[in-house]
This record gives structure tokens, C-alpha cells and sequence, in this order.
């Protein structure tokens, strides 16, 4: 697995194990140990090992020693307002770093399943609700990265046979989610503004819609997806969007605090292109896969609060916060 220091590596890593797989996860060096999100995982199953997705050789070796029955290519710069601040570095991971592992994988000979990390970022512009049919028509150098990676991995499908599966997910967040990313910058802040921590939050389109998810339940369906008979795509989403100003309202609500007294909008956080409303329509997922979202919207932002209060709490009385 590639990214499994990551939100979805994390949650994927506790299933498979729970299933019984033996689990080897790709971890880049970095002067610190990033390892916050995996670190309660105690099982002699999983390994680690050093590798990069801008590094092919690390790729190939580990394939060659691994040979992996199922891979799940989770690894990316992810962030996407980065990605317009580093499109060369994006490209490189989300978009050549998938072409490296699928080479990787050719080259060798090795026979595995891949699942591939594919984003509803790649709709960006296209009209709501989006399916596996929608065209894509990408807002930014990440999502123009995941067009790449998907239909390469589309074309390696029909070129050479592989088993190659892609899920197109639309946003998806938890407890462990990425404190950059607008839910979790939300949940944390009003967090911290309860408890006397912070007094204000920089944010800034509030209009922007998305289809929010719980990585918990989109997990599951990057599993079922390898169990299928044949490869294929599938839209991964609740079905449901909303506004910032949504999560803004059910996460200061859920603490009896009004936004509007702390929000203040900062252009900084505005986008040069904007993906202004993304909703998907799961059906296929429904119908093959049996898949469905079981944490609602409104669980889900008050789950994320409950937890950010809990680290909160932890740092207040002088314990390590778990995220
Ligand atoms: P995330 O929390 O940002 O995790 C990204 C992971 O990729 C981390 O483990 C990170 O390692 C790793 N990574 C970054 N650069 C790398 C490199 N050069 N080589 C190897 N690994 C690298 O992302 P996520 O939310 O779990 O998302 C997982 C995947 O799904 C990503 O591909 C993302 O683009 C895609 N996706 C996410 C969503 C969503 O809403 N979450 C929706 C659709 C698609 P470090 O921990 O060392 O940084
Ligand atoms: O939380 P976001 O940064 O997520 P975004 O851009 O939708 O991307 C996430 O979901 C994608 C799936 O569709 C993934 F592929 C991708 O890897 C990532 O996980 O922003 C959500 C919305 C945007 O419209 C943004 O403009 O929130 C708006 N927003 C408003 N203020 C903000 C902020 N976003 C961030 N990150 N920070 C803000 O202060």
C-alpha cells in the first residue's frame, strides 16, 4: 500500500488486517517520524518500508521483494490549493508516480490486484450529480494529475490485462483527516475556540459544495472493489452535498458557538480555479458492490468535533494529543 501514513492508509490498514492479510506499507523518510495515524496498529502483520513514489527503483525493488497479491495505490500530494503552488511535485506523484508503480508491476511480471486512488476532483467543472459517465473537466493541476493516473490505469486495463480498479471517490473525512483540509480546520477551530485556545478562523470560499463521506465507510469499498470478478470504476460518494457554511453551522452548533463571530474570509485560501459543486450518484457501487455510506453528514462533522475536543482536552492537561 502506498500512502498508508495517510487518512485512507490508515483506515484501509486496520481492515485488511482485520481481515488477516499481511499488510506492507510504503513510509517516505522525513527528518521526523510522521507516523501519528498508524502508530496504535499493533500486529506483527504489518510491515514498513521505506520508498517514495517519485523514486521508481524503491518501486521496483519493493514489488520484486514484496510480491504483493493486492496493491492499493493511496499515496499523492492531495492537497489541491498546494497544487497550484506545486503542480511539477503534484504531477510527479499523483500522476507519474502511478505510471512507476504500474510500470514497476508490468516490468516484473508480478500478478496483483491494484486499486487506484481516483478523485471526484477530476469532475471539477462538470454539472452535478456526477457518475462513472460524467466527463471530466479538471480544475486543477492535482485533479489534471488524477485524470492521468486514472486513464492510464484504464489503458494498462485494456493494453495489458492487468487488474486494475479505480475508485472514483468523492470526499471523504474523519477524525484523522488532514488539519489543512476544510472540515478538519473547522472541527479543530471551533474545538479550540470552546475551549479558550483560539479565538479566530481564516477560511475562504464558504459557498464551495461537496459530497462529505466518512473515510471509515470508503475504505470498505476500496476492499470490495479487488474481491470482484473483473476490474472496473465506481463512483464512491453518500449522494448528499453541502456548503462550507453547512459544516460551519453543524460544527459550531454542535459546541453552541456562533461561526459568524469567529469566520473571518482571508483570499489567501481562495482557489485560481474553484471546483464550485461536487454530488455523486453511488448507484453502480449499490448495485454491484453492495456498498453504502452508513455515518451521515452531520455524524460525521460532530464526530470529528467530539474527537478535536478530546485533543483539545488532552492538551490542556498537559497529554499528547492523538492526531
Ligand atoms: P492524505 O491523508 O493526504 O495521505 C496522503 C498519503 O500519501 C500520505 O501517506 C503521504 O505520506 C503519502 N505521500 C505523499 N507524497 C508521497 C510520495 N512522494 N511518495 C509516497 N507517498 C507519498 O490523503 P488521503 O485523504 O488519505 O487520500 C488517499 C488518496 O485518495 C490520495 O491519493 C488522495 O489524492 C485520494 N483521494 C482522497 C479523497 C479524500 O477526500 N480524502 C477523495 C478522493 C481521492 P506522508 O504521511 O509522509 O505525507
Ligand atoms: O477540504 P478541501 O481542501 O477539499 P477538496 O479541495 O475538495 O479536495 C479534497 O477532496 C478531493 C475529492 O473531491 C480529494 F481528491 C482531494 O485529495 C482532497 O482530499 O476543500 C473543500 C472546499 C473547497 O471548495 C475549498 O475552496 O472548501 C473550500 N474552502 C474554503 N475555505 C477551503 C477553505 N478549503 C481549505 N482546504 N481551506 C480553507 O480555508
Amino acid at each position: 500500500m502506498t500512502g498508508i501514513t495517510g487518512q485512507d492508509g490508515s483506515y484501509l490498514a486496520e481492515l485488511l488486517l482485520g481481515k488477516g492479510y499481511e499488510v506492507h506499507g510504503l513510509v517516505r523518510r522525513s527528518s521526523t517520524i510522521n507516523r501519528g495515524r498508524i502508530d496504535h496498529i499493533d500486529s506483527p502483520d504489518l510491515h514498513l518500508h521505506y520508498g517514495d513514489l517519485t523514486d521508481g527503483v524503491s518501486l521496483v525493488n519493493l514489488i520484486r521483494e514484496i510480491e504483493p497479491h493486492e496493491v492499493y495505490n493511496l499515496g499523492a500530494q492531495s492537497h489541491v490549493r498546494v497544487s497550484f503552488d506545486m503542480p511539477e511535485y503534484t504531477a510527479s506523484t499523483v500522476a507519474i508516480g502511478t505510471l512507476r508503480l504500474l510500470e514497476a508491476i508490468r516490468e516484473l511480471g508480478v500478478k496483483c490486484r491494484f486499486y487506484q486512488a481516483s478523485s471526484s476532483e477530476m469532475f471539477g467543472a462538470a454539472a452535478p450529480p456526477q457518475h462513472e459517465r460524467t466527463p471530466f473537466m479538471p480544475r486543477s493541476p492535482y485533479a489534471c494529475a488524477k485524470v492521468f493516473a486514472h486513464q492510464l490505469c484504464q489503458n494498462y486495463r485494456d493494453a495489458y490485462g492487468m487488474f486494475i480498479s479505480c475508485g472514483i471517490l468523492f470526499n471523504h473525512e474523519s477524525p484523522r483527516r488532514g488539519i489543512p483540509f476544510v472540515t478538519r480546520k473547522i472541527t479543530r477551530a471551533a474545538a479550540r475556540i470552546k475551549h479558550g485556545l483560539d479565538r479566530r478562523l481564516f477560511l475562504g470560499n464558504l459557498e464551495a459544495r461537496r459530497d462529505w463521506g466518512f473515510a471509515g465507510d470508503y475504505v470498505e469499498a476500496m476492499w470490495s472493489m479487488l474481491q470482484q470478478d473483473a476490474p472496473d470504476d465506481y463512483v464512491i460518494a453518500t449522494g448528499e452535498s453541502h456548503s462550507v457554511r453547512e459544516v460551519l453551522d453543524v460544527a459550531f452548533g454542535a459546541l453552541d458557538l456562533r461561526w459568524e463571530s469567529h469566520v473571518e474570509l482571508d483570499p489567501r485560501y481562495l482557489r485560481p480555479t474553484e471546483v464550485d459543486h461536487l454530488h455523486g450518484d453511488a448507484t453502480k457501487a449499490r448495485k454491484k458492490l453492495g456498498w453504502k455510506p452508513r455515518v451521515t453528514f452531520s455524524q460525521l462533522i460532530t464526530m470529528m468535533v467530539r474527537a478535536d475536543e478530546e485533543d483539545v482536552r488532552a492538551t490542556l492537561t498537559g497529554r499528547a494529543p492523538k492526531m
